[in-house]
């Protein structure tokens, strides 16, 4: 038996979310257009017949000044120091970033490192093809290209990441994907359908504090939820006219969530104005920002 914790890392957007629900067959990890969608480091446990990985993703790495960016550097770090192995995904529809190969190239040579070339779908070839010439200097280093998006080459790069493994014993119950509570998942999906209908015009400044998750015994879960936004004036755009907006997240959310508890969901959203909340340890730490040591 071969196990053990991979972290999966690269830029905001290159596809690490949609990689791990891939790799897992379970959606672990939220996605989105937008870049800084992951904020935490969220474990997705992928079971082969003789085999455990552990995956790790983490938020993209990119650079900030708010508590919540140091946050988020620190998952980075802390999932980094934890592993046996990377996953280093890149998107390959864009040209090599010179940030991806400077932190390839510094730990490729200590740590098993595999790159991904992720969306292969919509790459350009050539851009792709440059990107394997440069990755190819590095020594050591092993490049799959794949997509994430239509599983292309995902068995291939399942191998090279079974042996990275170390021989052990599983960390993980068969039955379990992910370590996140079900609290958590709620306000990620939350959060998710938030992303998905706001427009560009509302930052990334959104959190979800659940305030209630509860089962009655007549099997309907009742969750309510705060949504948390910067700006008074981003309420009437979250909240959208006639309430719309906030309706289609509620809906898109609501799918999910019954999936997820396997019954029926009432869902209440409520949008609250916390300004400077993304600076504010007590609001970060109620929003599960914050390392419990
Ligand atoms: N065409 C295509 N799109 C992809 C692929 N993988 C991811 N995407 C899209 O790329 C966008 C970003 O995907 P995410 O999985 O959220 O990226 P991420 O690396 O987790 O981003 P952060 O959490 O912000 O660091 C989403 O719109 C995805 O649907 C792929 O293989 N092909
Ligand atoms: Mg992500």
């Amino acid at each position: 038996m071969k196990s053990g914790f991979i972290a999966i890392l690269g830029l905001p957007n290159a596809g690490k979310s949609t990689l791990i629900n891939a790799l897992v067959g379970e959606k672990v990890s939220i996605v989105s257009w937008r870049p800084q969608t992951t904020r935490d480091k969220i474990v997705g446990i992928l079971h082969g017949d003789d085999f455990q990985a552990v995956f790790i993703d983490t938020p993209g790495i990119h650079k900030g000044s708010s508590k919540l960016s140091k946050y988020m550097a620190d998952e980075v770090s802390s999932a980094k120091n934890s592993s046996d192995g990377v996953l280093f995904v890149i998107d390959a529809s864009k040209p090599l970033d010179k940030d991806s190969f400077d932190f390839l190239e510094k730990t490729a040579s200590s740590a098993d490192t595999v790159v991904a070339l992720n969306k292969m779908d919509i790459a350009d070839k050539a851009f792709a093809m440059e990107s394997v010439k440069r990755l190819s200097s590095i020594r050591g280093l092993e490049i799959v290209p794949i997509s994430a998006a239509t599983k292309e080459n995902l068995p291939e790069l399942v191998s090279v990441i079974r042996g990275m493994l170390k021989d052990g014993v599983p960390y993980y119950p068969e039955d379990m994907y992910t370590d996140k509570p079900l609290r958590f998942m709620a306000a990620e999906i939350v959060r998710e359908k938030a992303l998905k209908f706001l427009l560009a015009e509302i930052p990334h400044g959104i959190g979800v504090e659940i305030k209630k998750f509860e089962t009655g015994e007549d099997g309907i879960t009742r969750i309510e939820a705060d949504l948390i936004c910067e700006k008074e004036t981003h309420k009437p755009i979250i909240i959208g006219k006639g309430g719309e907006t906030l309706k289609r997240i509620s809906v898109a959310a609501r799918r999910e969530l019954e999936a997820l508890v396997d019954g029926q969901v009432y869902l209440r959203l409520y949008v609250k104005v916390k300004s400077g909340w993304k600076d504010n340890s007590a609001i970060l730490e109620l929003l599960g920002y914050s390392e419990k040591k």
